[in-house]
């Protein structure tokens, strides 16, 4: 079902097209396929083509930029639908979410913000390119139960990892749950950093932050 317009996603960030993306996207809300599959089936498997073709030197900078506008323009559009069908309205927790310094891939954290907001998470988005501090000194403002980091680039994973460190450094590793992902992040690295939870995509992030505040019962 919806596989051609699916289709028609991917091809529309392959093409760099946020005109066609937007009004894909709407398309798909009008024709009722699940914003989540759209963005899942349709609109990734396009941006992970022009990804993989960067990796591989036959993509280059200007087509990566205008592939990640589409996405973000599709993504946008989808957002009101995703946060109006999340159907859990009790208040779970509150999560500071950020990408990490020196980095300013934010779809897939925007993402996972939208969908920890709609199944009761209190989310607070600092965006991209956030400093240890900034992460910190927001979630002791907020009194958050989770800090959620996203990094995209193996140069910047690193800074989870000094997050973490930090914490334990000021005596405040036991107040926050910390919660990573990202492309690059794997269970592995997920353990070194001794991190609380980890996911690969949006999705699993909501069930584990639910677990880390003991909300999954719930689920
Ligand atoms: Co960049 N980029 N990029 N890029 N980019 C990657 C990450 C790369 C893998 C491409 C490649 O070479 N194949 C590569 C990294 C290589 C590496 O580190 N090993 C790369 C590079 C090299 C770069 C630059 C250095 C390029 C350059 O300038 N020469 C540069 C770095 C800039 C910087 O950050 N300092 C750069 C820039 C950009 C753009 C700005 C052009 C654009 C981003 C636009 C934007 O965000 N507004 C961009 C894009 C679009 C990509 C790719 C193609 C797509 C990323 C994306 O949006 N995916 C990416 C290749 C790829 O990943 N396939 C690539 C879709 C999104 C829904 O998925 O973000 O993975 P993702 O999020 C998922 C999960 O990871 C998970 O859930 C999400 C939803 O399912 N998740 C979490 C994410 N965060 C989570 C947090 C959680 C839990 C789960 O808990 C807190």
């Amino acid at each position: 079902m919806h596989e051609e317009l699916l289709k028609k996603m991917a091809q529309s960030i392959i093409d760099g097209d946020s005109d066609a993306s937007v009004a894909l996207a709407k398309e798909s809300i009008a024709t009722g396929v699940p914003p989540l599959q759209a963005i899942t089936d349709g609109f990734v498997v396009g941006v992970n083509t022009v990804g993989e073709a960067f990796g591989r030197g036959e993509a280059f900078l200007p087509e990566l930029v205008m592939a990640g506008e589409a996405m973000k323009a599709a993504v946008a559009t989808l957002n009101p639908e995703l946060k109006r069908q999340g159907k859990e309205r009790k208040m779970l927790g509150k999560v500071v979410l950020a990408t990490v310094e020196g980095d300013i891939h934010e779809i897939g954290k925007t993402l996972v913000g939208t969908m920890l907001s709609s199944s009761g998470f209190e989310v607070f988005d600092l965006g991209v390119d956030a400093s240890p501090d900034k992460i910190i000194g927001k979630a002791l403002e907020v009194n958050a139960d989770i800090i959620g980091m996203s990094a995209l680039l193996t140069t910047t994973m690193v800074k989870q990892k000094e997050v973490i460190e930090t914490l334990e450094k000021e005596g405040l590793r036991g107040r926050f749950k910390v919660m990573v992902g990202g492309a690059p992040i794997t269970r592995d690295w997920f353990k070194a950093i001794k991190a609380d939870g980890y996911s690969e995509d949006a999705i699993g992030a909501v069930n584990v932050a639910k677990q880390l505040v003991g909300a999954d019962k719930t689920a």
